[in-house]
């Protein structure tokens, strides 16, 4: 996006191919000067901690799932400054709707491990805890989230509430049918609501170059009548940076935003998939050097930040919640399964109430 985030993109031209970068590759600040902030050296180090322990959790849940604790888990190694970027930079009464890929902003919305796990888990209480941390639960059939975040970003309108909701979608989720009325509905609204893609480059097994013909999913937004803007997603500087804008922008009444974020999911789709089938070694290899954390890591170090008490901070952090995590999935009993009718709606309705006594009969009669 060139100029002013009020100013209307009109043309291929409005929209900058080239992401804003903050911290280059090998750890040196970049010459961008228009999104450049001075954050104090608590946050820069907060950051990092989130990153390091979101990749140290998503470890864990990728050890449980291979010793047979859970069918499946879909890591977000890779990703950790595009969530963490993205959501710090936010208040904590706005609202966030994941796709499924989103460990790091959970954390650090205050999610415990053990609700991450009761998802993945597959237990019937999967979900409970999100919304207390006005995160919605996560949403597996893609891109009908974007729908739900502008629904509840014209709800905020109307009641005259300044909270701003962001929908997480993958670049994949930006090729479905709800995507495209989602960005519609908010740009004709001027919905408070900012769409962060997360191009991780793959849909599965599908490339990004499948999900459209013109020159970036940032571009879209020209069609939309909203600013686009393409950030290096594995620059956690230029992710809050450029989020922190369009929330602004949001919050003031001044309509959405599309964000790309370009990065790379490092591992597979999920823990069921193989990706050496679709994809080299060589361009594995090319985004492993692009790693988000020791990118980040020599930044800190370079302007003094970075140090061991940070560093043992985030081990012993790491190390707490990955325990918690295991703890919960090997050890937690499933809670009384007649809760699940209770959390459904504020209050029971007679066809939930019906079949919460047909189960609870069935279950009577196996006791
Ligand atoms: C409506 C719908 N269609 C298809 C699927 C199967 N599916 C699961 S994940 C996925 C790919 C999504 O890719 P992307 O949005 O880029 O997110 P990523 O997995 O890369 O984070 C698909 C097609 C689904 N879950 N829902
Ligand atoms: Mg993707």
């Amino acid at each position: 996006m060139a100029g002013s985030t009020q100013a209307p993109l009109t043309s291929v031209a409005d929209v900058e191919l080239e992401p804003i970068r903050l911290v280059a590759p090998d750890g040196t600040p970049t010459t961008e000067t228009r999104y450049r902030r001075d954050l104090p050296p608590e946050t820069m180090g907060w950051l990092y901690e989130l990153m390091a322990v979101t990749r140290a959790l998503d470890a864990e849940f990728v050890n449980l799932q291979r010793q047979g604790e859970l069918a499946l888990f879909a890591s977000c190694r890779g990703q950790e400054a595009a969530q963490i970027g993205s959501a710090a930079c936010l208040r904590k009464t706005d609202w966030l709707f994941p796709q499924y890929r989103e460990i790091g902003a959970f954390l650090l919305r205050g999610i415990t491990p053990a609700q991450m796990g009761a998802v993945w888990r597959g237990r019937w209480h999967g979900g409970l805890g999100f919304t207390e941390k006005c995160v919605a639960p996560i949403a597996i059939p893609i891109g009908t989230h974007g729908l739900h975040a502008v629904g509840a970003a014209m709800a905020a309108q109307r009641l005259g509430e300044d909270s701003v909701t962001v929908a997480y979608l993958g670049d994949g989720a930006t090729s479905e049918g709800d995507a495209h009325e989602a960005l519609n509905l908010a740009a004709v609204f001027k919905a408070p609501c900012v769409f962060f893609v997360q191009n991780n480059q793959w849909a599965i097994s599908v490339p990004v170059s499948r999900q459209q013909a013109g020159p970036s999913i940032a571009h879209r937004a020209i069609g939309y009548g909203m600013p686009g803007i393409r950030v290096d997603g594995n620059d956690v500087l230029a992710c809050h940076a450029v989020m922190a804008e369009a929330a602004q922008r949001a919050r003031e009444g001044h309509g959405p935003t599309l964000i790309e974020a370009v990065t790379y999911r490092l591992g597979p789709h999920t823990t069921s998939d193989d990706p050496t089938r679709y994809r080299s070694q060589d361009e594995v290899d090319k985004w492993v050097a692009l790693d988000p954390i020791p990118r980040y890591r020599k930044y800190l170090q370079n302007i003094d930040v970075w140090d061991e008490r940070l560093q043992h901070r985030v081990e012993t952090r790491a190390a707490r919640l990955c325990t918690e995590l295991r703890d919960a999935i090997v050890n937690t009993p499933d809670m009384d399964v007649g809760q699940l009718f209770d959390t459904t709606y504020a209050e029971i309705t007679p066809t939930l109430q019906a079949q919460r006594d047909q189960l609870m009969a069935e279950l009577a009669k196996e006791a």
